[in-house]
């Protein structure tokens, strides 16, 4: 099969990438190197020291002995997406070319706008030139289990059977995101299923829970490293609470941390993608996956990982700052997700091992950590309109020029080599 990754780059779609060239499939991938340059404008860098785009994708010609294809360049600009569908016509498109970040979609009004323009932008350009030029390809898109927000009922797969006043139907169920990164994702799912049904496109809607961890089978060298946020702004929940042990920084769940979340290691979020793409509907359909493993609340992660560090001799600390969001610190939670283990995923990651594998790979890059140690903390509040004053950048600014943009399916030229 052809896969197409948009945001191949990225700490999902790199991983992505090596495990399917891993099964056979023929990968090409497209980015605009967007997360990297963002991850700079708050201060931080990836924990893990990441090779640029052309070191990659050498690395991996090396270990599969099998190219992966690549095309820099902008989901915002139409002319772009349509010469790499013609070009490309690929089998499946995975869709993970996005902003990921709800802290950096609440820093100010044009963090709000530049997420919900650029990611509606992006996703509907793919859907119109998958309509034009590759109507039969799937289409896998990334959304998020945070379009449900937290009901007190619940939460089906996408869909759910309603009666109300007597009559009875099948209805999308009603989204509740909390921030404007996540109610992004509300709008491209319904644009998704809109095209699809308009089009009969195939699509997969993939609600994603936050990932963690820093490895999968693929990545055995240190040039196949994929990026690992510890930020306040791109690192996730588990991931900080990691990092925060390793420095000796307390491990911050915020305000009571009841807040409980679907969780999935990176290796299982992987497999299932993979899952997702191996297995399209048979015929035109939008369909939709909740994709996580267990659910847990910070609370409960905040204290696995104190156990596993004070077994390695560490002596972590935890408190509980103000919660920055506005968020539910206590609530029922209780999403479905059957599709995926119908299609064969299993479970193959259990939390402590990772949290003991996430730990052990940081301590090897603790002096990154310490470098940008000031970013672990920043102070975007939800309750602020403006919090530009508290991310004033504390490192080195972001490089103004975007390297040249590489033949389809070579090697970037221009690509900067030192890990970032
Ligand atoms: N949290 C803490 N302490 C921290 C950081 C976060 O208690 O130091 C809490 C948050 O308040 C929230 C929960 O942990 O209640 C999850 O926050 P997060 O930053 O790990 O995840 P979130 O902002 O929801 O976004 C992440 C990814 C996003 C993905 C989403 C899946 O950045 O791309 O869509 O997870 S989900 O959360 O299921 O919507």
């Amino acid at each position: 099969m052809k896969v197409l990754i948009t945001g191949i780059d990225g700490y999902s779609g790199w991983p992505l990438a090596l495990h399917l060239l891993s099964r056979g499939h023929d990968v090409v991938g497209l980015d605009n190197f967007v997360t990297r340059r963002r991850v700079k404008e708050v201060g931080s860098w990836s924990a893990t020291p990441i090779a640029s785009i052309r070191t990659r994708l050498s690395a991996a010609l090396e270990k599969f002995a099998k190219p992966i294809g690549f095309h820099q360049g902008d989901l915002g600009d139409y002319e772009f997406v349509t010469r790499v569908l013609r070009a490309e016509q690929p089998d499946a498109i995975v869709h993970l070319g996005e902003q990921r970040s709800a802290p950096y979609s609440m820093i100010d009004v044009h963090h709000a706008v530049a997420t919900q323009v650029e990611n509606l932008t992006g996703t509907l350009h793919l859907l119109y030139a998958m309509k034009e030029h590759a109507p039969g390809a799937h289409l896998v898109k990334m959304g998020t289990m945070g379009e449900y927000g937290t009901p007190n009922v619940d939460i089906p797969e996408g869909f759910f059977e309603i009666e109300y006043r007597g009559r009875s139907d099948r209805l999308p169920f009603p989204r509740n995101a909390g921030s404007w990164y996540h109610w992004s994702k509300v709008f491209d799912s319904g644009d998704v299923m809109f095209a699809s049904k308009i089009w009969s496109l195939k699509a997969t809607d993939v609600m994603q829970g936050v990932i963690y961890g820093t490895r999968t089978p693929e990545i055995d060298r240190p040039k196949l490293l994929t990026r690992f946020d510890f930020d306040e702004v791109w690192g996730t929940a588990l991931n900080r609470f990691c990092v925060q042990a390793v420095l000796g920084l307390a491990i911050t769940p915020y305000g009571e941390g009841h807040q409980t979340r679907g969780f999935i290691a990176l290796e299982d979020s992987i497999q299932s993608l993979r899952i997702a793409v191996e297995n399209p509907p048979a015929n035109p359909e939008y369909r939709v996956w909740n994709q996580f493993d267990a659910a847990y609340s910070v609370n409960q992660l905040a204290e696995e990982v104190r156990t596993i560090a004070e077994g390695l001799g560490w002596n972590p600390r935890i408190e509980h700052p103000p919660d920055p969001r506005v968020e539910a610190e206590r609530h029922y939670y209780q999403p479905i997700h059957e599709e995926l283990p119908q299609h064969g995923y299993r479970r193959t990651r259990e939390l402590p091992d990772v949290i003991r594998e996430i730990l052990t790979d940081l301590k090897r890059y603790e002096r990154r950590l310490v470098a940008r140690k000031q970013a672990v903390h920043r102070g975007v509040s939800w309750r602020q309109a403006d919090n530009t004053g508290r991310l004033t950048p504390i490192t080195e600014a972001v490089p103004a020029a975007v390297p040249a943009p590489p033949a389809a399916g070579t090697a970037p030229s221009g690509a900067p080599d030192t890990p970032v």
